[in-house]
């Protein structure tokens, strides 16, 4: 027998080629070209396999080795290259070049995360949403690391892993999975009332997005800007995704988890594909220290917001994701952010939380990256000039020449590479005034500032800016947790929080968890009353747009072809995204005799996919659907989901049996439905479901 025939490999797909061909030949990562990349080295065709086969050795070391430790919080993430577009000079403000001429665009590498859930869990947990941009700027590495709400649980980093001891699987159990909702997130949160303004947040539906692209993004701290002149201003940053905000109810990101675990993923990564780029304003909160000191609020507190309507959001530019990765490992989950980094003209403050994690990304990354030369990496090198003497280490890339690893060295003079100098004037100055009048400096003390002690006036601000509807959900979602706690007590301890953010709050969950109400936790601070802010609602800050939303048009055998073309049309013309979804993938066969294949099958395409559907039926096919749970969870899902429905005179049989009642969002294929996929219908929900 030939040795080609004994190879056993290529049934109908080519393996190899012949010499000469112009395909690359396969290599070993040592170069030698491979002559067979299905068969190890044996001794005799039955024979042991060879410890001399280096092939195979080396390819499997190198499989073995594959994985890296992922991140200990914010494992799961997706990332996007684009860049930052500067709409004004900011000259005055900050000395950072970034900053400096209207027009210019940097480059950015951006990376959207869930908090708790590892690398492998799903996307649309309840769960905060890391927002982590790196700005490669002439100057150096600008990393905003930031999250989709703009307070944090904690005041202080020293507390940072007992948060996320408590919030991750339980240590002897090793379960649940991405979620906040077990004994001991609760036990730690409801001990730790600086955590309930971010538990308001966290319990409403800014925790449960839509899309990465429709929710904002805040850096939280407050950071200084600094001006050429070495002036300092207080600025907070904030990004507004430019299709507004929209999020998902409870029931559908609970459903979202089976339907599709990537979906928010696949969501930009489609969204980039399609051209439909995701963009977000970047907005700064400027204030000086007078401003800080006359707040009921310490600016230096990360459970903290300055109202917009204190200090308005100005706008100076823009976010655009144009262009997907080319390889998840390399980029996604090699790039490391880092507070740290930050480029002359941008500051820290003694933000107690920001002062900590100063120190904990750089640290993480070598434990993660293996090495301190990660900075190396592709996506994490600076795309300006890197000098300085620092040489060798683990993995060290760079071959850099000559003998001048120090300085101050003289070998200039004899014609050597003398290598870089600092330079005091285009050099990071660190500002030098960190503290205001009402510090004392200098005496070591473990305390914390007077108005960090103020718990609860923030939380009781948010919940006072929701809507009735917004307030349903968040009552429902502590609901929701707290019932997942087996401890009584935790629940009477947190609920006992809630009073002092708002006793109906407090009343409503205790009510939905059918308990009596505790009583009220004392307050280190009693809570002050303050203005509702209409930007920290969801509702009051949607678009109604068809743009980055999609469509599902359910269709059968018998369904009007014309119909499906026609809404197909009308939503992608007002911006929105169709897909096809039929009981099987290779199509239906419509009333005009020919076959129309689906971009996704009914039982695995279910409505929580999309934001609005279309049920396009003949009278026979809604029949024959109304025996198919897929078809009737469809409809059911989508009206109990809240959004539109456009349904053909022939679905009604559909429709009947999965509940459907007439209202605003249930329409007709015309006009008004593209009209109604634009936007969700809250007012449905207390038909559809019991709110605490
Ligand atoms: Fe953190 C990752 C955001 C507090 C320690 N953090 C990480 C990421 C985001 C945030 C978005 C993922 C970055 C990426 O995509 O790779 N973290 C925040 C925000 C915080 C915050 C907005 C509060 C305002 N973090 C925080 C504290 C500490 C850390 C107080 C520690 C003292 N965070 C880390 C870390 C991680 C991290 C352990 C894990 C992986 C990594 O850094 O690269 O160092």
């Amino acid at each position: 027998m030939a040795d080609t025939d004994r190879r056993n490999a290529g049934e109908g797909g080519e393996t190899h080629q012949e010499a000469g061909g112009d395909v690359p030949v396969l290599t070993t990562n040592q170069g030698i070209p491979v002559s067979d990349n299905q068969n190890s080295l044996k001794s005799g065709a039955r024979g042991p396999t060879l410890l001399e086969d280096f092939v195979l050795r080396e390819k499997i070391f190198h499989f073995d080795h594959e994985r890296i430790p992922e991140r200990i919080v914010h494992a799961r993430g997706s990332a996007a290259h684009g860049y930052f577009e500067l709409y004004e000079s900011l000259s005055d403000l900050t000395r950072a070049d970034i900053f400096q001429r209207k027009g210019e665009k940097t480059p950015v590498f951006t990376r959207f995360s869930t908090v708790a859930g590892s690398a492998g869990s799903v996307d649309t947990p309840r769960d905060v949403r890391g927002f982590a941009v790196k700005f490669y700027t002439k100057e150096g590495n600008w990393d905003l690391v930031g999250n989709n709400i703009p307070v944090f649980f904690i005041q202080d980093a020293i507390k940072f892993p007992d948060l996320v001891h408590a919030v991750k699987p339980e240590a002897d159990r090793g379960y649940p999975q991405a979620t906040a909702a077990h004994d001991t997130f609760w036990d730690f949160a409801s001990l730790m009332p600086e955590s309930t303004h971010m538990l308001m947040w966290a319990m409403s539906d800014r925790t449960i997005p839509r899309s990465f692209r429709t929710m904002e993004g805040f850096g939280i701290h407050t950071f200084r800007l600094v001006n050429a002149e070495g002036h300092s201003t207080f600025v907070k940053f904030h990004w507004k995704p430019k299709l507004g905000l929209q999020s998902t109810v409870w029931d559908e990101a609970a459903k979202l988890q089976g339907a599709d675990n990537d979906f928010h993923r696949r969501d930009l990564y489609e969204a980039i594909e399609a051209g439909a780029y995701p963009e977000w304003e970047l907005g700064i909160q400027t204030f000086d220290e007078a401003f800080a000191a006359a707040q009921p609020y310490d600016v230096l507190d990360a459970t903290k917001i300055i109202p917009e309507e204190d200090v308005p959001v100005r706008l100076v530019g823009r976010m655009v994701l144009d262009r997907n990765p080319d390889n998840f490992f390399a980029e996604t989950e090699q790039v490391a952010y880092c507070p740290a980094n930050v480029v002359p003209g941008v500051d820290f403050t003694n933000d107690p939380l920001l002062q900590g994690r100063l120190f904990s990304y750089l640290d993480t990354q070598k434990s993660r990256l293996g090495t301190a030369n990660f900075h190396q990496l592709p996506i994490n090198a600076p795309k300006c000039p890197v000098m300085n003497f620092q040489r060798d280490g683990q993995m060290q890339m760079h071959v850099p020449k000559g003998r001048a690893t120090y300085e101050p060295n003289s070998l200039g003079e004899v014609g050597e590479e003398a290598g870089p100098r600092e330079c005091p004037v285009t050099g990071y100055h660190t500002f030098e005034r960190q503290l205001d009048e009402r510090e004392e400096a200098g005496d070591k003390l473990r305390v914390r500032p007077e108005l960090f002690a103020d718990h609860y006036s923030q939380a009781r601000l948010f919940w006072a800016s929701q809507t009735p509807s917004e307030q349903a959900h968040i009552a429902s979602a502590f609901v929701f947790e707290l019932s997942k706690v087996g401890i009584d007590h935790i629940h009477a301890r947190m609920i006992g929080n809630l009073r002092n953010v708002d006793e109906e709050l407090a009343k409503r969950v205790a009510d939905g968890m059918g308990i009596d109400l505790p009583k009220k936790s004392p307050a280190a601070r009693d809570p002050l009353d303050m203005a509702a802010s209409d930007a920290l609602s969801i509702h009051k800050n949607m678009k109604a747009s068809l743009e980055g939303r999609s469509v599902g048009i359910l269709y059968a055998d018998g369904s009007d072809g014309g119909a499906i073309d026609a809404v197909k049309a009308a939503v992608e013309k007002a911006g929105g995204m169709v897909k096809l979804v039929a009981p099987k993938l290779g199509g239906s066969k419509l009333a005009d005799g020919k076959t129309r294949k689906a971009d996704g099958q009914l039982a695995g395409t279910p409505s929580q996919v999309f934001d609005a559907v279309a049920i396009i039926l003949s009278e026979e096919g809604a029949a024959k659907l109304s025996n198919e749970g897929a078809a009737v969870q469809f409809a059911m899902d989508a009206f109990g989901h809240l959004k539109a429905i456009g349904a053909s005179d022939g679905a009604a049989a559909l429709l009947d049996k999965a509940g459907v009642e007439a209202d605003e969002g249930v329409t007709d294929l015309g006009d008004d439905f593209v009209k109604a996929a634009a936007r969700r219908f809250y007012d449905r929900e207390p038909k559809v479901r019991m709110l605490a």
